[in-house]
């Protein structure tokens, strides 16, 4: 017997085993099955993409996305009011997942929402940073897994109008705030887990019996369909960014991924399990040694060690790792989506806020280094990074150089094209060029202008041309 997947590949032995024991998935390696031969009543699989999309009309879909490069999660909820610490003790890991990590009962983390009250929370000032900082959109927990809505639902009285002291909805300010500032406005909504809702997943599994007291489908149907209901008509987010998908199925998702017809153009990720590939993947604290071959990409990353906010994780990333890490991603095809997790007050943590500043000092001079820029065309440069943007009127390069060069050359190995103009990009200064046997060298100054990355524009005659 034998599966068609997409793009003509075939993997029937493996994929009709996985399907007999109902976990349909070559995840991570292929395409998914369309139709399987003698099992009819497997809902359609893909994304809208894949089911009724051509590759022009994705592309237009994917296109401000793909330009975009920068964004900003934001990993907010009731786990910022305990901020890592439960019962007097520091509680290991990543900070919203402390109520599964501690084995809090629901009836006690509950409690927390009734001292949740961000009153400093000013909407308007989290999308100007996230502008400032030249992030072009925004993605925020609309609900994680601890079950927590940041908007009102009818479908639950676990989200914050009727929960916590603050009684108003957290995300359409947001949302209204992103779009004054131009920026695209994504919600992440844990689809699988949810530990406060009854019959949602748990890693791990339940603790508590109000968890058990439905079944997952009792609670797809009446927690998740509708909330991703709610959330698709009210905010029609940008992004639609699924998570774990723990306990998933083709059934449970194709309910969930039927409702993606309310928010035209909406562009997922690829976990909402079942066998669901989505728009992108996701990556998550890693930055992959290449890009991936056909998909887009983007990886999701803290600027300490949690999202969720905890009071004492003081772990902080540099401003120059994060810009050479936005650089590289960049260099590889993908987007950084990168993370704050504001307190239970409503603010940003001040160490991000700076580290956010100085990234956005950087984007201002070199953002044209980055912004609806392509991979680099070379396997590895001694000097750093290299991304590209590719013109009907030529190539231009764009070296983002980590290591500045003792000798003062900038090797562009295998490159033949001729070189039109190369210049600082922050000054405009314009520097010296050859073709040598070995590849273009661009002569620099010996001082290195910008010690976080100097970026070098060089623009090419003709269509690129790299020989080995
Ligand atoms: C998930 C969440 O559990 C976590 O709390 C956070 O929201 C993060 C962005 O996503 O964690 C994951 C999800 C996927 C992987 C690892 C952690 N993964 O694919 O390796």
């Amino acid at each position: 017997m034998t599966i068609h997947l997409f793009r003509g590949i075939t993997c029937a032995a493996v994929t009709m085993s996985l399907l007999s024991l109902g976990l349909a998935s070559c995840q991570s390696t292929m395409s998914q099955p369309t139709v399987a031969a003698g099992k009819a009543s497997l809902p359609p699989r893909g994304t809208t993409t894949e089911l009724d999309e051509t590759p022009e009309q994705r592309n237009e879909r994917m296109k401000w996305w793909r330009e975009a490069k920068f964004g900003m999660f934001i990993h907010w909820g009731v786990y910022s009011v305990p901020a890592g610490t439960y019962d007097g003790k520091q509680i290991a890991g990543i900070g919203e997942w402390i109520m599964n990590r501690a084995k809090i009962p629901c009836e006690v983390y509950q409690q927390y929402a009734k001292v949740f009250n961000p009153v400093k929370y000013d909407p308007d000032a989290w999308a100007a940073l996230a502008h400032e900082a030249g992030m072009r959109y925004i993605v925020i927990t609309s609900k994680h897994h601890d079950g927590f809505a940041l908007f009102p639902t009818a479908a639950s009285k676990w989200n914050v109008v009727d929960a916590t002291p603050y009684g108003q909805d957290l995300i359409g300010p947001l949302s209204t705030a992103a779009r004054n500032r131009g920026l695209h406005f994504g919600l992440y909504y844990s689809q699988a887990q949810d530990w406060n809702n009854p019959g949602g997943a748990a890693a791990g599994g339940h603790w508590d019996k109000l968890q058990d007291s439905k079944t997952m489908d009792e609670y797809i149907d009446a927690v998740a369909v509708p909330q991703v209901r709610e959330i698709l008509t009210r905010y029609q987010p940008a992004v639609l960014w699924w998570d774990t998908p723990k306990d998933m199925n083709p059934e449970r998702a194709e309910k969930l991924r039927a409702l993606l017809s309310l928010d035209p153009g909406v562009i997922t990720n690829n976990r909402l399990g079942g066998g669901y590939k989505g728009d992108t993947e996701t990556p998550e604290q890693r930055i992959p040694a290449t890009g991936f071959v056909d998909r887009d990409w983007e990886t999701c990353m803290t600027m300490n060690g949690t999202w969720g906010y905890k009071s004492y994780d003081q772990n902080w990333k540099s401003t120059e790792d994060l810009v050479r890490k936005l650089c590289d991603i960049v260099s590889k095809g993908g987007n950084f989506l990168l993370n704050v997790g504001p307190t239970s007050e409503g603010l940003i943590p001040e160490a991000s806020v700076e580290r956010l500043k100085e990234v956005g000092k950087w984007m201002k001079v070199n953002g044209e280094a980055i912004y609806a820029t392509t991979a680099s065309p070379f396997a590895k440069l001694d000097f750093g990074r290299c991304t590209k943007k590719v013109t009907d009127r030529g190539t231009t390069l764009y070296l983002l150089v980590f290591d500045w060069p003792k000798d003062g050359k900038l090797m562009l190995p295998g490159l033949r094209n001729k070189v039109a103009t190369a210049t600082l990009l922050a000054t405009g200064a314009s520097l010296s060029t050859h073709n040598s046997d070995a590849g273009v060298v661009v002569s620099v100054p010996a001082e290195m202008p910008d010690p976080i990355v100097t970026v070098v524009k060089v623009e090419l005659i003709g269509a690129l041309n790299i020989t080995e």
